[in-house]
């Protein structure tokens, strides 16, 4: 993580995992969801499309292990290509889950990628870590650390942050 100096006072840039599933890769939405992600000033370093191989698929949803939608959860996140990234910013983590919305799409805001996009909390289109751990622990599982962009500075950020 890198640090950017403002007003003297350091403001933490974070990185945090999204990833477009595969119904948002199936139905052909990878371009509008990271535009969604662009538009509100997050950097992308890391980018690509894969096919989750099954154990990691159930090391990424290792907290929901033993819960009733496990398997389908895996099954699903496995059933075609998904598109992984990194974004990164001041507050990254909170403001992604912002943009993506509620779990279930029958509640998420309208504006929110769920909440415009999909119907079902289980074609919801998108993840995004919930945490700093788990934002740490999922880009370590999905990418090496020579995938991901250093100290990239662009132009633009200073009229994104003060
Ligand atoms: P999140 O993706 O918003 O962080 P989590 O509670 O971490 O939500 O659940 C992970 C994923 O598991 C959800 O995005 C959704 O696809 C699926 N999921 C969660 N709860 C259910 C459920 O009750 N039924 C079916 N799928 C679920
Ligand atoms: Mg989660």
């Amino acid at each position: 993580m890198s640090e950017n100096l403002s007003g003297g006072i350091a403001v933490s840039q974070e990185r945090t995992f999204v990833a477009v599933k595969p119904d948002g890769v199936e139905r052909g939405y990878v371009g509008e969801i990271i535009s969604r992600f662009e538009r509100r000033g997050l950097k992308l370093v890391g980018l690509k499309q894969m096919q989750v191989p099954v154990e990691l698929a159930e090391r990424h949803y290792g907290e929901h292990k033993g819960k009733p939608f496990f398997d389908g959860l895996v099954k699903f996140i496995t059933s075609g290509p998904i598109v992984a990234m990194v974004w990164e910013g001041k507050g990254a983590i909170t403001l992604a889950r912002n943009v993506i919305g509620a779990t279930n799409p029958a509640q998420s805001a309208p504006g929110t990628i769920r909440g415009d996009l999909a119907v079902e909390i289980g074609r919801n289109m998108v993840h995004g870590s919930d945490g700093p751990e788990s934002a740490a622990r999922e880009i370590g599982l999905f990418f090496k650390d020579e995938e991901l962009i250093k100290d990239w500075n662009r132009a633009v950020d200073k009229w994104v942050c003060e």
